[in-house]
């Protein structure tokens, strides 16, 4: 699929990796340094499901890993960084039903939606960008690999992946098998199908059903489950054992527990990913910020009111990613003044120094993307004085650079 156009982004001079790079890793519950081996980061972080506009909860996980991208680039590392879209899946399917469309014409403009939305925001875009339907053939070919290795098994036409043939299955996750069960269930799984070995087995392949898309495959006519496009879209484009796999919080279970399962037989090595990093939820009134919930704020809607997408950027980043929150119209009113008062400082002829201002914005940031903390930074140096004549120009450059706004 094509991505969309990459912002160009300043080189920063100084020692990018005084401090190490650390992350918060789901599967092992702690802060972690993330090591990467070689002069090329490798990123899969989980695409949209195009039923819809982008709304703030998907703009700030994608913004979280876009941070971890930038750092990853100032420290002069490539990144090879994939994403998929879920061009193929039921939400997809019902809501195309639900308002008479043609389901490929509602995936097609919401995703180049998001692709507007993104650049907007001068989100980094991945180097591949991989829809599930173009990618029908190698998927078909993964569940065909899991069946052979006795890890599948067929229920009816379907296809099922055994989680008891995955050694680490419940690595990712940590959950308890009630935590398990309530998660499946709530998250797209199957728990109550009778037939199969074990309720949390996941759908690997769906046979044709009558009236719904389908593609010719070695298994025959159907299409693939959810966690196996992303298995096998990760696995041909950075191998097993990538840097870090990320999204937000709902994808731990069973979506990225099942994703690395897959990965483990179908590759014999584990892990799939070296870290696990999730983003927490945006809600609105009190609830996750979720299509079903219909209490969606959408990133075009802001933009075609006006709002600056630095404003908006800034007003994503001021809380930890890792922290569940609401959004209030104070949240953005926020970005917009914190926006201003930037471009007043860099507006000034001197400022304090603009080393000091790289150096402590790149420690804030490789403590676990704290952008808090970051922001704060920006803002000290804002609101001092200083003689240093070249801080404006390079405290541009920084939150360019580091922050991706442009000021
Ligand atoms: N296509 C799958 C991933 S393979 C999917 O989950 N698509 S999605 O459109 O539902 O979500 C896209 C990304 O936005 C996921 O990382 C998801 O965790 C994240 N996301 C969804 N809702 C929110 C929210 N309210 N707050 C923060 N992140 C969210
Ligand atoms: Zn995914």
């Amino acid at each position: 699929m094509q991505s969309w156009r990459a912002p160009a982004v300043p080189v920063l001079p100084g020692d990018a990796s005084a401090a190490p790079l650390q992350l918060h890793d789901s599967s092992s519950r702690q802060l972690v340094d993330v090591v990467v081996a070689g002069p090329t980061a490798r990123l899969y972080v989980c695409g949209i499901t195009p039923y819809d506009a982008t709304h703030l909860g998907h703009a700030a996980t994608y913004l979280t890993f876009d941070t971890l991208v930038r750092l990853w680039r100032d420290r002069g590392l490539e990144v090879d960084y994939v994403q998929n879209v879920t061009d193929i899946d039921d939400p997809l399917l019902e809501r195309a039903a639900r308002d008479g469309e043609d389901w490929v014409a509602v995936a097609e403009r919401e995703t180049a939606l998001f692709r507007e939305d993104m650049t907007a925001l001068r989100a980094l875009p991945p180097t591949h960008y991989v829809g599930a339907v173009e990618a029908m053939d190698e998927i078909a070919a993964f569940v065909v690999r899991l069946l052979d290795s006795g890890a599948a098994y067929r229920l009816d036409e379907d296809v099922y992946f055994s989680i008891a043939a995955a050694e680490h299955f419940g690595a990712v996750s940590a959950y308890d098998a009630d935590t398990m069960l309530a998660l499946s269930a709530e998250r797209g799984g199957d728990p109550q199908r009778p037939g199969k070995k074990h309720p949390l087995d996941p759908l690997l392949w769906l046979a044709a059903r009558p009236g719904e898309p389908s593609w010719d495959s070695p298994l025959g006519k159907g299409r693939p489950g959810w966690h196996v496009e992303c298995t096998a879209i990760a696995l041909n484009r950075l191998g097993s054992g990538f840097d870090v796999q990320g999204g937000g919080s709902d994808l731990l279970f069973p979506h990225h527990e099942m994703s690395a399962a897959h990965g483990e037989v179908g590759t014999g090595s584990w892990p799939f990913a070296r870290t696990y990093a999730h983003a927490g939820m945006v809600g609105l009134s009190g609830e996750k910020m979720s299509k079903s919930r219909g209490n969606l704020v959408f990133v075009s809607s802001l933009r075609a009111a006006g709002v600056d997408p630095g404003a908006l950027r800034l007003a994503l980043l001021a809380a930890h990613y890792r922290q569940d929150r609401e959004w209030f119209d104070s949240t953005l009113s926020a970005g917009r003044d914190r926006l201003a008062s930037w471009r007043t400082a860099v507006a000034r002829p001197t400022g304090p120094s603009g080393e000091a201002l790289v150096a402590e914005l790149r420690a804030a940031l490789s403590a676990d993307l704290d952008t808090p903390a970051a922001l704060a930074v920006v803002d000290a140096w804002a609101a001092a004085d200083g003689e240093d004549a070249s801080a404006p120009a390079l405290a541009r450059d920084a939150v360019d650079a580091l922050l991706g706004v442009s000021l």
